[in-house]
């Protein structure tokens, strides 16, 4: 009988969660910063090994919201940790021992599915004996990680083809690798600031075809991305659309803009129209 569930990945912000889901599926899907809270909306990546499929959902830092977008994804994340089968909690292993996950999460009650606590950024703390820690960076731990995780989930098909590596659409990515570049190029609290909409996404197209819209929340923003004599903007598309290249398998073409979303963090009409929201 094959299994075959979701694995919620959560945890406090920072912790290598987007990392470590990158690791599992051995694709870069979900987009990774030195820079907390770069995760907005919760990415999936599928791993079928043997009999075993594993549906892992990668989630936004639970954090104490301090604006409309925060608590769009506290919200998020607290939906994925309902929703999942299996929650992997994360936690940095040079910060042992974790907390208990309803006291970081600041959840009321203890979640129904099963917590299996994984130590992350093993490579940078000496090990310790009965504990589960992975490292995202040297592949350590990872096997055991997921056999732990595999006697947690139930009998079932597959729900996905085995070939299958993410369920969301090339334009989630697409738009998750300009903010990706984002916060790679742009300096300080900048990246919060930044958001993306695909207004045009022709695959059929040779170079396939993307005109997407970066948004900031104010003009000296503006000015700033677009850099002297369109420096910056010039040099985040590059960066993006190699990205973009890369998971797609194809040459792209961005057509990339900056626009003004006036304090869309805050603004829940906007939240909507980006998707952060549940509308
Ligand atoms: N040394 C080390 N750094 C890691 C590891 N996993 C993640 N990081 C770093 O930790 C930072 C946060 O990672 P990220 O995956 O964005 O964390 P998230 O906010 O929990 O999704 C990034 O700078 C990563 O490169 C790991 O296994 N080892
Ligand atoms: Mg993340």
């Amino acid at each position: 009988m094959t299994r075959c569930g979701t694995i919620v990945l959560a945890g406090r912000p920072n912790v290598g969660k987007s990392t470590l889901l990158n690791a599992l599926v051995g694709e870069h899907l979900a987009i990774v910063s030195p820079k907390p809270q770069s995760t907005r909306l919760p990415v999936v990546g599928l791993l079928t090994k043997g009999d075993t499929q594993y549906i892992f959902t990668d989630s936004p830092g639970l954090l104490e919201p301090e604006y409309q977008l925060h608590e769009a994804m506290r919200a998020a994340a607290l939906r994925a940790i309902d929703d999942a089968e299996v929650i992997a909690y994360l936690h940095p292993l040079t910060e042992y021992p974790a907390p208990p996950l309803p006291i970081v999460a600041g959840l009321k009650l203890t979640p129904r599915a099963p917590i299996v606590t994984v130590y992350t950024k093993s490579d940078l703390a000496p090990s310790r004996p009965d504990t589960l820690a992975v490292s995202a960076k040297t592949g350590a731990g990872i096997e055991s990680m997921l056999a732990t995780l595999r006697d947690r989930l139930p009998e079932g098909p597959f729900h996905y083809n085995p070939d299958e590596l993410a369920t969301q659409p090339m334009r989630f990515f697409a738009a998750e690798f300009i903010r990706e570049a984002a916060f790679e190029l742009l300096h300080e609290e900048l990246p919060y600031s930044v958001a993306c909409e695909i207004d045009e996404f022709r695959e059929a197209a040779e170079p396939v075809y993307i005109r997407a819209v970066l948004y900031v929340e104010r003009d000296s923003q503006k000015g700033i991305v677009i850099g002297e004599g369109g420096r910056t903007i010039k040099a985040l598309g590059a960066a993006a659309r190699a990205k973009i290249e890369a998971l797609l398998g194809q040459r792209v073409f961005l057509d990339l803009h900056v626009k003004v979303l006036p304090k869309w963090r805050r603004d829940e009409p906007s939240l909507k129209r980006l998707g952060y929201a549940a509308s």
